[in-house]
Protein backbone atom coordinates (compact mmCIF):
# COMPACT_ATOMS: atom_id res chain seq x y z
CA UNK A 1 0.00 0.00 0.00
CA UNK A 2 3.00 2.11 0.49
CA UNK A 3 6.02 2.16 -1.77
CA UNK A 4 10.02 2.16 -0.06
CA UNK A 5 12.54 4.05 -1.06
CA UNK A 6 16.00 2.33 0.27
CA UNK A 7 18.30 4.85 0.15
CA UNK A 8 21.12 2.71 2.90
CA UNK A 9 24.57 1.31 2.04
CA UNK A 10 25.73 4.19 -0.33
CA UNK A 11 26.71 8.16 0.35
CA UNK A 12 23.25 10.27 -0.24
CA UNK A 13 23.74 12.96 -3.34
CA UNK A 14 23.90 16.38 -2.41
CA UNK A 15 20.93 19.10 -2.53
CA UNK A 16 18.56 18.88 -5.59
CA UNK A 17 19.54 15.07 -6.50
CA UNK A 18 18.88 13.91 -3.04
CA UNK A 19 15.46 15.82 -3.57
CA UNK A 20 14.65 14.35 -6.81
CA UNK A 21 14.92 10.38 -5.16
CA UNK A 22 12.22 11.58 -3.04
CA UNK A 23 8.51 11.48 -3.57
CA UNK A 24 6.47 14.64 -4.55
CA UNK A 25 3.34 14.73 -5.57
CA UNK A 26 2.38 16.43 -9.27
CA UNK A 27 0.44 19.79 -8.68
CA UNK A 28 1.12 21.45 -12.44
CA UNK A 29 0.22 25.33 -11.27
CA UNK A 30 1.34 26.43 -14.92
CA UNK A 31 -1.59 24.25 -16.28
CA UNK A 32 -3.94 26.01 -14.31
CA UNK A 33 -3.04 29.66 -14.95
CA UNK A 34 -4.22 29.51 -18.51
CA UNK A 35 -7.91 27.69 -17.08
CA UNK A 36 -7.95 31.24 -14.41
CA UNK A 37 -6.58 33.77 -16.92
CA UNK A 38 -9.99 34.52 -18.59
CA UNK A 39 -11.85 33.87 -15.34
CA UNK A 40 -9.70 36.70 -13.71
CA UNK A 41 -10.10 39.22 -16.49
CA UNK A 42 -13.84 38.44 -16.81
CA UNK A 43 -14.40 39.41 -13.04
CA UNK A 44 -12.05 42.25 -13.42
CA UNK A 45 -14.64 43.75 -16.01
CA UNK A 46 -17.85 42.87 -14.65
CA UNK A 47 -17.51 42.62 -10.60
CA UNK A 48 -19.95 40.62 -8.83
CA UNK A 49 -22.05 39.51 -11.77
CA UNK A 50 -19.44 37.51 -13.19
CA UNK A 51 -18.43 36.58 -9.62
CA UNK A 52 -21.86 34.91 -8.85
CA UNK A 53 -21.98 33.76 -12.54
CA UNK A 54 -18.51 31.42 -12.32
CA UNK A 55 -20.19 30.76 -8.32
CA UNK A 56 -23.50 29.20 -10.04
CA UNK A 57 -20.94 27.24 -13.10
CA UNK A 58 -18.23 25.47 -10.16
CA UNK A 59 -20.70 25.23 -7.07
CA UNK A 60 -24.26 25.38 -8.99
CA UNK A 61 -25.63 28.12 -6.46
CA UNK A 62 -25.26 31.70 -5.68
CA UNK A 63 -28.02 33.53 -3.23
CA UNK A 64 -27.91 36.56 -5.84
CA UNK A 65 -24.65 38.57 -3.91
CA UNK A 66 -21.38 37.85 -2.64
CA UNK A 67 -21.50 39.80 0.62
CA UNK A 68 -23.11 37.74 3.59
CA UNK A 69 -25.78 39.48 5.70
CA UNK A 70 -24.89 39.56 9.33
CA UNK A 71 -28.01 38.20 10.41
CA UNK A 72 -26.41 34.91 8.14
CA UNK A 73 -23.55 35.73 10.22
CA UNK A 74 -24.79 36.20 13.84
CA UNK A 75 -27.42 32.89 13.06
CA UNK A 76 -24.58 30.27 12.62
CA UNK A 77 -22.64 31.30 15.78
CA UNK A 78 -26.33 30.81 17.67
CA UNK A 79 -26.73 27.38 15.97
CA UNK A 80 -22.94 26.35 16.94
CA UNK A 81 -22.48 23.13 18.01
CA UNK A 82 -21.30 24.28 21.63
CA UNK A 83 -18.70 21.75 22.26
CA UNK A 84 -17.52 23.19 18.86
CA UNK A 85 -17.80 26.52 19.87
CA UNK A 86 -15.63 25.87 22.98
CA UNK A 87 -13.28 23.79 21.00
CA UNK A 88 -12.60 26.38 18.56
CA UNK A 89 -12.68 29.22 21.31
CA UNK A 90 -9.78 27.35 22.82
CA UNK A 91 -8.05 27.07 19.93
CA UNK A 92 -8.15 30.71 18.94
CA UNK A 93 -7.23 31.90 22.56
CA UNK A 94 -3.98 29.22 22.38
CA UNK A 95 -3.77 30.74 18.78
CA UNK A 96 -3.92 34.27 20.40
CA UNK A 97 -0.84 33.46 22.74
CA UNK A 98 1.32 32.12 20.23
CA UNK A 99 0.79 35.10 17.38
CA UNK A 100 0.45 37.92 20.22
CA UNK A 101 4.22 37.09 21.04
CA UNK A 102 4.96 37.42 17.25
CA UNK A 103 4.47 41.05 17.72
CA UNK A 104 7.30 43.03 16.08
CA UNK A 105 8.45 46.59 17.87
CA UNK A 106 9.46 49.40 16.05
CA UNK A 107 13.70 49.36 16.11
CA UNK A 108 16.12 52.60 16.10
CA UNK A 109 19.45 51.79 15.07
CA UNK A 110 21.96 54.99 15.72
CA UNK A 111 23.90 54.90 12.83
CA UNK A 112 26.48 57.81 13.48
CA UNK A 113 25.68 60.95 15.87
CA UNK A 114 22.47 62.77 13.77
CA UNK A 115 22.05 59.70 11.73
CA UNK A 116 19.40 57.03 12.63
CA UNK A 117 17.25 54.73 10.96
CA UNK A 118 14.06 52.89 11.96
CA UNK A 119 12.50 49.62 10.72
CA UNK A 120 8.65 51.27 11.28
CA UNK A 121 6.43 47.95 11.59
CA UNK A 122 2.98 48.81 10.23
CA UNK A 123 0.42 46.69 9.66
CA UNK A 124 -1.50 45.82 5.81
CA UNK A 125 -4.47 47.77 5.50
CA UNK A 126 -6.84 45.43 4.25
CA UNK A 127 -6.51 41.57 3.52
CA UNK A 128 -8.49 38.69 2.10
CA UNK A 129 -8.24 35.51 3.32
CA UNK A 130 -9.41 32.59 1.16
CA UNK A 131 -11.25 29.80 3.48
CA UNK A 132 -11.79 26.45 0.76
CA UNK A 133 -14.90 24.40 0.74
CA UNK A 134 -14.56 21.68 -1.48
CA UNK A 135 -14.29 18.49 0.43
CA UNK A 136 -12.71 20.02 2.82
CA UNK A 137 -14.59 23.22 5.56
CA UNK A 138 -12.16 23.98 7.73
CA UNK A 139 -13.50 26.05 10.16
CA UNK A 140 -10.07 25.78 11.89
CA UNK A 141 -8.42 27.33 8.94
CA UNK A 142 -10.67 30.27 9.52
CA UNK A 143 -8.92 30.75 13.04
CA UNK A 144 -5.83 30.38 11.65
CA UNK A 145 -5.78 33.39 8.82
CA UNK A 146 -7.97 35.53 10.51
CA UNK A 147 -5.83 35.25 13.98
CA UNK A 148 -2.51 36.64 12.93
CA UNK A 149 -4.05 38.98 10.72
CA UNK A 150 -6.07 40.32 13.79
CA UNK A 151 -2.51 40.22 16.04
CA UNK A 152 -0.82 42.31 13.36
CA UNK A 153 -3.37 44.60 13.75
CA UNK A 154 -4.59 44.70 10.34
CA UNK A 155 -8.27 46.54 10.32
CA UNK A 156 -10.06 45.19 6.95
CA UNK A 157 -10.27 41.86 7.38
CA UNK A 158 -12.93 40.31 4.61
CA UNK A 159 -12.99 36.28 4.24
CA UNK A 160 -14.18 34.15 1.00
CA UNK A 161 -15.39 31.08 0.76
CA UNK A 162 -17.42 28.73 -1.80
CA UNK A 163 -21.33 29.29 -1.57
CA UNK A 164 -23.25 25.77 -0.63
CA UNK A 165 -26.12 24.70 -1.99
CA UNK A 166 -27.40 23.13 1.40
CA UNK A 167 -27.10 26.60 2.53
CA UNK A 168 -28.99 28.01 0.26
CA UNK A 169 -25.23 29.71 -1.82
CA UNK A 170 -23.63 31.05 1.81
CA UNK A 171 -20.37 29.33 2.57
CA UNK A 172 -20.97 26.56 5.30
CA UNK A 173 -22.67 27.47 8.48
CA UNK A 174 -19.41 26.24 10.52
CA UNK A 175 -16.94 28.90 8.31
CA UNK A 176 -19.53 31.63 8.97
CA UNK A 177 -19.78 30.80 13.15
CA UNK A 178 -16.17 30.84 12.86
CA UNK A 179 -16.03 34.15 11.61
CA UNK A 180 -18.39 35.60 13.69
CA UNK A 181 -17.00 34.33 17.06
CA UNK A 182 -13.78 35.91 15.31
CA UNK A 183 -15.88 39.44 15.30
CA UNK A 184 -15.31 39.00 11.32
CA UNK A 185 -18.30 40.72 9.80
CA UNK A 186 -17.12 40.97 5.77
CA UNK A 187 -17.98 37.53 4.78
CA UNK A 188 -18.42 36.55 1.21
CA UNK A 189 -19.61 33.55 -0.63
CA UNK A 190 -17.40 33.06 -3.65
CA UNK A 191 -14.90 29.97 -4.34
CA UNK A 192 -12.27 29.09 -6.80
CA UNK A 193 -10.16 31.44 -8.70
CA UNK A 194 -13.04 33.80 -8.81
CA UNK A 195 -13.06 34.94 -4.93
CA UNK A 196 -9.16 35.46 -5.47
CA UNK A 197 -9.91 38.33 -8.98
CA UNK A 198 -12.63 39.67 -6.42
CA UNK A 199 -10.06 40.24 -3.92
CA UNK A 200 -7.34 41.34 -6.10
CA UNK A 201 -9.59 43.81 -8.79
CA UNK A 202 -12.49 44.61 -6.37
CA UNK A 203 -16.01 44.58 -7.04
CA UNK A 204 -19.23 46.12 -6.46
CA UNK A 205 -19.67 44.25 -3.23
CA UNK A 206 -16.35 43.40 -2.20
CA UNK A 207 -13.15 46.48 -2.28
CA UNK A 208 -10.19 45.24 -3.20
CA UNK A 209 -7.64 43.49 -0.87
CA UNK A 210 -3.53 44.25 -0.79
CA UNK A 211 -2.84 40.66 0.30
CA UNK A 212 -4.65 37.29 0.07
CA UNK A 213 -4.02 34.18 2.31
CA UNK A 214 -5.18 30.72 2.81
CA UNK A 215 -5.07 27.46 1.10
CA UNK A 216 -7.26 26.47 -1.67
CA UNK A 217 -7.35 24.16 -4.78
CA UNK A 218 -5.29 24.28 -7.86
CA UNK A 219 -7.46 27.04 -9.31
CA UNK A 220 -7.30 29.02 -5.99
CA UNK A 221 -3.51 29.05 -6.52
CA UNK A 222 -2.67 29.53 -9.80
CA UNK A 223 -4.94 32.83 -9.70
CA UNK A 224 -3.11 34.20 -6.74
CA UNK A 225 0.53 33.49 -8.72
CA UNK A 226 -1.74 35.04 -11.71
CA UNK A 227 -2.65 38.48 -9.47
CA UNK A 228 0.72 38.43 -7.16
CA UNK A 229 2.35 41.41 -7.64
CA UNK A 230 -1.25 43.65 -7.77
CA UNK A 231 -1.77 41.49 -4.26
CA UNK A 232 0.98 40.01 -1.95
CA UNK A 233 0.00 36.65 -1.30
CA UNK A 234 1.50 33.85 1.36
CA UNK A 235 3.43 31.11 0.22
CA UNK A 236 1.70 28.90 -2.13
CA UNK A 237 -0.41 26.00 -0.62
CA UNK A 238 -0.41 22.41 -2.30
CA UNK A 239 -1.70 19.39 -0.95
CA UNK A 240 -0.51 18.53 2.89
CA UNK A 241 2.31 16.77 3.87
CA UNK A 242 3.34 14.91 6.50
CA UNK A 243 7.45 13.72 7.36
CA UNK A 244 7.84 11.79 10.07
CA UNK A 245 11.81 10.87 10.96
CA UNK A 246 11.42 8.07 13.40
CA UNK A 247 14.37 5.28 15.07
CA UNK A 248 13.61 2.01 16.19
CA UNK A 249 12.25 3.31 19.30
CA UNK A 250 9.15 5.42 17.99
CA UNK A 251 6.04 3.81 18.54
CA UNK A 252 4.39 2.23 15.33
CA UNK A 253 0.67 2.74 16.70
CA UNK A 254 1.55 6.79 16.70
CA UNK A 255 3.40 6.74 13.38
CA UNK A 256 1.35 4.99 11.35
CA UNK A 257 -2.27 7.24 13.10
CA UNK A 258 0.00 10.44 12.18
CA UNK A 259 0.46 9.21 8.24
CA UNK A 260 -2.79 8.33 8.15
CA UNK A 261 -4.31 11.86 10.33
CA UNK A 262 -3.23 14.14 7.13
CA UNK A 263 -3.21 11.53 3.99
CA UNK A 264 -7.45 11.78 5.36
CA UNK A 265 -7.44 15.22 3.77
CA UNK A 266 -6.55 14.88 0.35
CA UNK A 267 -5.54 11.45 -2.34
CA UNK A 268 -3.13 13.90 -3.12
CA UNK A 269 -1.87 13.92 0.42
CA UNK A 270 1.47 13.14 1.06
CA UNK A 271 2.92 10.61 4.21
CA UNK A 272 6.66 10.07 4.32
CA UNK A 273 8.30 8.15 6.87
CA UNK A 274 11.83 8.33 6.83
CA UNK A 275 13.62 5.53 9.11
CA UNK A 276 17.02 3.83 9.96
CA UNK A 277 14.95 0.97 11.53
CA UNK A 278 14.13 -1.90 8.83
CA UNK A 279 12.20 -3.39 12.06
CA UNK A 280 10.14 0.11 12.33
CA UNK A 281 9.27 0.14 8.63
CA UNK A 282 7.73 -3.20 8.99
CA UNK A 283 5.62 -2.53 12.07
CA UNK A 284 4.08 1.02 10.58
CA UNK A 285 3.36 -1.21 7.77
CA UNK A 286 1.42 -3.77 9.22
CA UNK A 287 -0.18 -0.66 11.58
CA UNK A 288 -1.51 1.23 8.14
CA UNK A 289 -3.00 -1.89 7.19
CA UNK A 290 -4.92 -2.50 10.07
CA UNK A 291 -6.04 1.41 11.04
CA UNK A 292 -6.66 2.11 7.38
CA UNK A 293 -9.12 -0.79 7.41
CA UNK A 294 -10.89 0.89 10.65
CA UNK A 295 -10.94 4.57 9.37
CA UNK A 296 -14.11 6.31 8.02
CA UNK A 297 -12.25 8.04 4.48
CA UNK A 298 -9.98 5.01 3.92
CA UNK A 299 -10.86 5.08 0.33
CA UNK A 300 -9.03 8.15 0.50
CA UNK A 301 -6.29 7.63 2.70
CA UNK A 302 -5.01 4.49 0.54
CA UNK A 303 -5.69 6.59 -2.60
CA UNK A 304 -2.66 8.83 -0.74
CA UNK A 305 -0.94 6.24 1.06
CA UNK A 306 -0.44 4.60 -2.41
CA UNK A 307 0.48 7.34 -4.42
CA UNK A 308 3.44 8.29 -5.83
CA UNK A 309 4.01 11.07 -3.18
CA UNK A 310 4.02 8.74 -0.61
CA UNK A 311 6.60 6.14 0.71
CA UNK A 312 8.89 4.82 3.69
CA UNK A 313 12.51 5.96 3.10
CA UNK A 314 14.68 3.64 4.47
CA UNK A 315 18.21 5.30 5.76
CA UNK A 316 21.96 4.51 7.30
CA UNK A 317 21.10 6.88 10.48
CA UNK A 318 19.49 9.82 12.09
CA UNK A 319 21.79 11.68 10.60
CA UNK A 320 20.79 10.43 7.00
CA UNK A 321 17.21 10.88 7.84
CA UNK A 322 17.78 14.43 8.12
CA UNK A 323 19.55 14.97 5.26
CA UNK A 324 16.26 13.26 3.83
CA UNK A 325 13.73 15.37 5.76
CA UNK A 326 15.82 18.80 4.87
CA UNK A 327 16.03 18.15 1.15
CA UNK A 328 12.44 17.00 1.07
CA UNK A 329 11.14 20.44 3.40
CA UNK A 330 7.84 18.90 4.62
CA UNK A 331 5.22 21.20 5.47
CA UNK A 332 4.94 18.98 8.47
CA UNK A 333 7.45 17.26 10.01
CA UNK A 334 7.39 14.91 12.89
CA UNK A 335 10.99 14.17 15.39
CA UNK A 336 10.39 10.70 16.86
CA UNK A 337 13.43 9.90 17.95
CA UNK A 338 15.45 9.22 21.08
CA UNK A 339 16.52 13.05 21.79
CA UNK A 340 13.93 14.09 19.75
CA UNK A 341 14.96 17.58 20.58
CA UNK A 342 17.95 17.68 20.16
CA UNK A 343 17.45 16.18 16.69
CA UNK A 344 14.88 18.48 16.02
CA UNK A 345 17.20 21.71 16.31
CA UNK A 346 19.21 20.60 13.72
CA UNK A 347 16.25 20.46 10.91
CA UNK A 348 16.63 23.50 8.55
CA UNK A 349 13.90 23.05 6.02
CA UNK A 350 10.40 22.47 7.75
CA UNK A 351 7.19 24.57 7.70
CA UNK A 352 6.45 23.47 11.09
CA UNK A 353 8.35 20.45 13.58
CA UNK A 354 6.58 18.71 15.67
CA UNK A 355 8.77 17.04 18.89
CA UNK A 356 8.58 13.81 20.62
CA UNK A 357 5.67 11.26 21.14
CA UNK A 358 2.83 13.39 22.58
CA UNK A 359 3.29 16.77 19.52
CA UNK A 360 1.24 15.04 16.66
CA UNK A 361 0.39 17.46 13.62
CA UNK A 362 -3.31 16.77 14.17
CA UNK A 363 -3.20 18.80 17.80
CA UNK A 364 -1.03 21.57 15.70
CA UNK A 365 -3.88 21.16 12.87
CA UNK A 366 -6.33 22.46 15.66
CA UNK A 367 -4.96 23.35 19.66
CA UNK A 368 -1.28 23.30 19.52
CA UNK A 369 -1.17 27.36 19.27
CA UNK A 370 1.14 27.34 16.42
CA UNK A 371 -0.09 28.23 12.84
CA UNK A 372 -1.50 25.35 10.32
CA UNK A 373 -1.40 27.64 6.86
CA UNK A 374 2.35 26.20 6.07
CA UNK A 375 4.57 26.02 3.03
CA UNK A 376 4.00 22.92 1.13
CA UNK A 377 5.62 21.11 -2.17
CA UNK A 378 9.24 22.15 -0.90
CA UNK A 379 8.51 25.64 -0.35
CA UNK A 380 9.69 25.35 3.32
CA UNK A 381 13.29 26.02 2.14
CA UNK A 382 12.25 29.56 1.06
CA UNK A 383 8.79 30.67 2.89
CA UNK A 384 7.37 30.26 6.40
CA UNK A 385 3.95 29.47 7.30
CA UNK A 386 1.35 32.43 8.37
CA UNK A 387 2.26 34.89 11.29
CA UNK A 388 1.49 37.96 12.43
CA UNK A 389 4.90 38.87 10.48
CA UNK A 390 3.06 38.27 7.37
CA UNK A 391 0.66 41.01 7.46
CA UNK A 392 3.64 43.46 8.30
CA UNK A 393 5.57 46.01 6.47
CA UNK A 394 9.04 47.09 7.44
CA UNK A 395 9.30 50.42 6.55
CA UNK A 396 12.64 52.10 7.39
CA UNK A 397 12.51 55.97 8.49
CA UNK A 398 15.91 57.64 7.63
CA UNK A 399 16.55 60.56 9.97
CA UNK A 400 19.80 62.85 9.33
CA UNK A 401 20.91 66.14 10.42
CA UNK A 402 23.08 68.23 8.77
CA UNK A 403 26.23 67.15 10.59
CA UNK A 404 25.28 63.45 9.60
CA UNK A 405 24.70 64.38 5.93
CA UNK A 406 28.07 66.19 5.58
CA UNK A 407 30.00 62.87 7.29
CA UNK A 408 28.24 60.69 4.39
CA UNK A 409 28.71 63.29 1.57
CA UNK A 410 32.02 62.20 0.20
CA UNK A 411 30.90 58.58 -0.26
CA UNK A 412 27.68 59.00 -1.24
CA UNK A 413 29.56 61.48 -3.81
CA UNK A 414 31.76 59.13 -5.04
CA UNK A 415 29.82 55.72 -5.89
CA UNK A 416 27.46 57.84 -7.93
CA UNK A 417 30.40 59.22 -9.91
CA UNK A 418 31.01 55.34 -9.98
CA UNK A 419 27.50 54.30 -11.00
CA UNK A 420 27.60 57.16 -13.55
CA UNK A 421 24.78 58.90 -11.91
CA UNK A 422 25.98 62.23 -11.10
CA UNK A 423 22.80 63.96 -10.45
CA UNK A 424 22.84 61.37 -7.35
CA UNK A 425 25.70 63.02 -6.12
CA UNK A 426 24.61 66.83 -6.80
CA UNK A 427 21.54 66.40 -4.77
CA UNK A 428 24.23 66.01 -1.67
CA UNK A 429 26.09 69.36 -3.17
CA UNK A 430 22.92 71.45 -3.26
CA UNK A 431 22.83 70.99 0.79
CA UNK A 432 25.95 72.18 1.26
CA UNK A 433 26.26 75.42 -1.78
CA UNK A 434 27.26 73.30 -4.42
CA UNK A 435 30.35 71.75 -2.56
CA UNK A 436 31.12 68.39 -0.92
CA UNK A 437 31.68 68.71 2.81
CA UNK A 438 35.04 67.82 3.56
CA UNK A 439 36.29 64.06 4.56
CA UNK A 440 33.65 61.72 6.56
CA UNK A 441 33.96 62.64 10.58
CA UNK A 442 34.83 59.52 12.34
N1 LIG B 1 -3.31 19.76 8.09
C1 LIG B 1 -3.94 20.82 7.34
C2 LIG B 1 -4.76 21.75 8.19
C3 LIG B 1 -5.99 21.15 8.76
N2 LIG B 1 -6.08 19.94 9.35
C4 LIG B 1 -7.23 21.70 8.86
C5 LIG B 1 -7.32 19.77 9.79
N3 LIG B 1 -8.01 20.84 9.50
C6 LIG B 1 -2.83 21.62 6.64
O1 LIG B 1 -1.86 22.10 7.51
ZN1 LIG C 1 -4.73 18.32 8.95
Amino acid sequence: MISRIDLRGAALPEGAALRDLLPRAEFDVEAALETVRPICEDVRHRGTAAVLEYNRRFDGVTHGATRVPAEALERALAELDPAVRAALEESVRRARLVHRDQRRTDHTTRVVPGGTVTERWVPVERVGLYVPGGVAVYPSSVVMNVVPAQEAGVAGIAVSSPPQAASGGLPHPTILAACALLGVDEVHAAGGAQAIAMFAHGTEECRPVNLVTGPGNIYVVAAKRLLKGRIGIDAEAGPTEIAVLADAGADPVHVAADLISQAEHDTLAASVLVTDSAALADAVEGELKEQVARTRHHERVTAALAGRQSAIVLVDGVDEGLRVVDAYAAEHLEVQTADAAAVAARVRNAGAVFVGPYAPVSLGDYSAGSNHVLPTGGCACHSSGLSVQSFLRGIHVVEYDREALAGAARHVVTLAEAEDLPAHGDAIRARFGGAVPDAPRE
